[in-house]
């Protein structure tokens, strides 16, 4: 299944979006349709904005981000693959995995009743296989609109099935993280990574009150962030995707953090849309997953 996507010169930019550069002379592809407007860079395939008209931007971003090349953006939505965290058998190898580090090349911009997807795509190679030898291919459609609709799809292009994890690991800005709470994950159990890995259950919503790092098991269903400060709700609704991570790094990881302000942890919490863990994905030699996050807000 080999495709080859348009070369970037072919494609016809709509008059709602334009390749600029941004934050350290990297480039991305600047979206102002009627619906929304957004960003997203091609360092990763990360978007780092999405503004519903009317409407506050969702997306939270580090006053201070690398923005290097082979560096992960902090902030927005890194895509994580083909491992999540640390990788297992390989202390040295890239947190979260190398597509977030590698500039994706820009298939097509395409208007649609005021909103605008943008797709991009990315596969492996030599580099890529000193990591992890699977022979893959991704395609990855963000769609800003009145929703913002992020598709990651995973394609085997080998001869033999691979196992693989997968995170749309986004960062949503909040009024205040103390104050918010997460609506949606009632009697899920969870891995708590605070607390060496322990299973536990959640008991009633999800509060923010320490460092919070969670994978929550077998939730497929949507999640609400409840702010009362920005008096908004940000609902994430997702497809194929079988865990929830929820984190705050709290004071002392934020100041442990060079590319994380000592005083932003106050400012987002990540939602993550994942398969990880217990959960990562199969795919058969020749085929495709599909992983989708539908994120919407409104106002309290
Ligand atoms: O998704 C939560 C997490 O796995 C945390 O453990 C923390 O490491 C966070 O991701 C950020 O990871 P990064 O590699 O982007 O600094």
């Amino acid at each position: 299944m080999k495709s080859q996507g348009p070369q970037e010169g072919d494609i016809v930019m709509p008059r709602e979006a334009e390749i600029v550069v941004g934050n350290g002379g990297l480039r991305k592809v600047h979206v102002h349709a009627a619906e929304a407007e957004g960003e997203i860079y091609l360092l990763g395939a990360h978007v780092t904005s999405w503004k519903p008209a009317g409407r506050q931007d969702a997306i939270w971003l580090s006053e201070k981000s690398w923005w290097e090349d082979g560096k992960p953006i902090r902030g927005g939505v890194p895509i994580c693959f083909p491992w999540f965290g640390p990788k297992k058998d390989a202390p040295d190898a890239p947190a979260h995995g190398f597509v977030r580090l590698k500039e994706w090349q820009l298939e097509a911009v395409e208007p649609q009743d005021g909103a605008v997807t943008v797709t991009l795509s990315t596969k492996s190679d030599a580099t890529t296989k000193n990591w992890w030898a699977a022979d893959f291919e991704l395609r990855y459609r963000v769609t800003f609109g009145s929703k913002l609709v992020m598709s990651l799809e995973v394609m085997n292009t080998g001869n033999s099935s691979f196992g693989a994890e997968e995170a749309l690991h986004t960062y949503f800005a909040v009024g205040d993280v103390r104050q918010i709470h997460i609506a949606g994950l009632e009697d899920a159990h969870y891995i708590d990574k605070t607390d060496d890995r322990k299973e536990k259950k959640q008991e009633g919503k999800v509060s923010i009150t320490a460092e919070t790092d969670r994978v929550y098991l077998k939730t497929s269903q949507a999640v609400e962030i409840v702010d009362p400060v920005l008096r908004r709700r940000i609902r994430v609704r997702k497809e194929n995707s079988r865990e929830t991570v929820v984190w705050n790094p709290w004071i002392a990881k934020s100041k442990a953090m060079p590319d994380f302000g000592d005083d932003e942890w106050t400012g987002m919490v990540c939602v993550e849309t994942c398969n990880v863990v217990t959960n990562s994905i199969e795919v058969a030699a020749q085929q495709k997953h599909r992983m989708t996050a539908v994120i919407e807000t409104e106002s309290l």
